[in-house]
């Protein structure tokens, strides 16, 4: 890990009711699972959300209204950051594992998918951010990996009791060129690193050392309000964008 503190965008994807029975204490409320990310001016191209099915995570307090759904470590954090209404200690609502996450819709901020759903993902480690990531198959890939996994292994799908109308009708969007890859970075990173599956670690690490810097520094969006600017100018304005609208805050660790 490293000494300097990372900052996070929070988005703010919203739980769509009806909410499942293990939701019951959070009937009545705006529930939202906060997903921690480092590239704002990605959301155009959100496909899905990605929970880790063994995780713990919680239902915390945050307002007077919001109801966040991140591991217990990361309430606590933010609740430091003032972002919450009890700043010593978050009301954890309700106890819930990955696998109750699973299946439920979500609205999420610039997406253009209407509603997206939250599906299980291996990778996601407990230390780091809320937990919860939102998915953008286009530009991560880890994202696209382990999307294609499911799409292309019934068995998996099959295991974390995935429906296939949460995963096969949402196609990868393209939301920025590089010029070196194209409109879909990610997945054409993927394919010429001939990766297998999104437990493919070594190769995961230079497709994202590949993608991530490029996407920066030459990438043009090709969507949205700030379609052909360039991804620096546009990151900035869009995470500004957001936290203004509400639909995201900032978090650090
Ligand atoms: B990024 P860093 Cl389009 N476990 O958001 C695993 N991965 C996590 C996580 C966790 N607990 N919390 C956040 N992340 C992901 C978008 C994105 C991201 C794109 C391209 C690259 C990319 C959409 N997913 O990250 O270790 C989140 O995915 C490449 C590094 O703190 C977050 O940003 O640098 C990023 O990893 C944070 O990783």
């Amino acid at each position: 890990e490293g000494v300097l503190p990372q900052e996070y965008v929070l988005i703010k994807m919203e739980v769509v009711p009806p909410f499942p029975p293990k939701f019951k204490a959070l009937e009545g409320r705006k529930v939202y699972l906060a997903a921690a990310t480092l590239r704002p001016e990605t959301m155009y191209g959100q496909t899905n959300c990605w929970v880790l099915p063994d995780g713990k995570y919680g239902a915390f307090e945050i307002t007077d209204t919001d109801v966040f759904i991140l591991t217990s470590r990361s309430a606590l954090n933010l609740a430091y950051q003032n972002q919450s209404r009890i700043p010593e200690k978050p009301t954890c609502l309700a106890e819930l594992s990955g696998t109750d996450l699973i299946g439920l819709s979500l609205k999420s901020p610039l997406a253009f998918n209407e509603v997206i759903y939250a599906l299980p993902m291996m990778t996601i480690l407990t230390d780091k951010g809320t937990g919860i990531v939102t998915s953008v198959p286009s530009d991560s890939p880890d994202d696209f990996m382990a999307l294609q996994n499911l799409i292309t292994k019934p068995a998996l799908r099959a295991k974390f009791g995935v429906k296939d109308e949460w995963v096969l009708p949402f196609k990868v969007i393209p939301i920025i060129n590089i010029p070196e890859f194209g409109d879909k970075s990610a997945e054409k990173v993927c394919v010429d690193l001939k990766i297998k599956s999104q437990n493919d670690k070594e190769k995961l690490a230079e497709a994202k050392r590949m993608t991530y810097l490029k996407g920066f520094t030459d990438g043009t969006m090709i969507v949205g309000e700030f379609n052909g600017r360039k991804v620096q100018e546009a990151k900035p304005l869009i995470k500004n964008k957001l936290l203004e609208e509400g639909t995201a805050i900032l978090y650090s660790e």
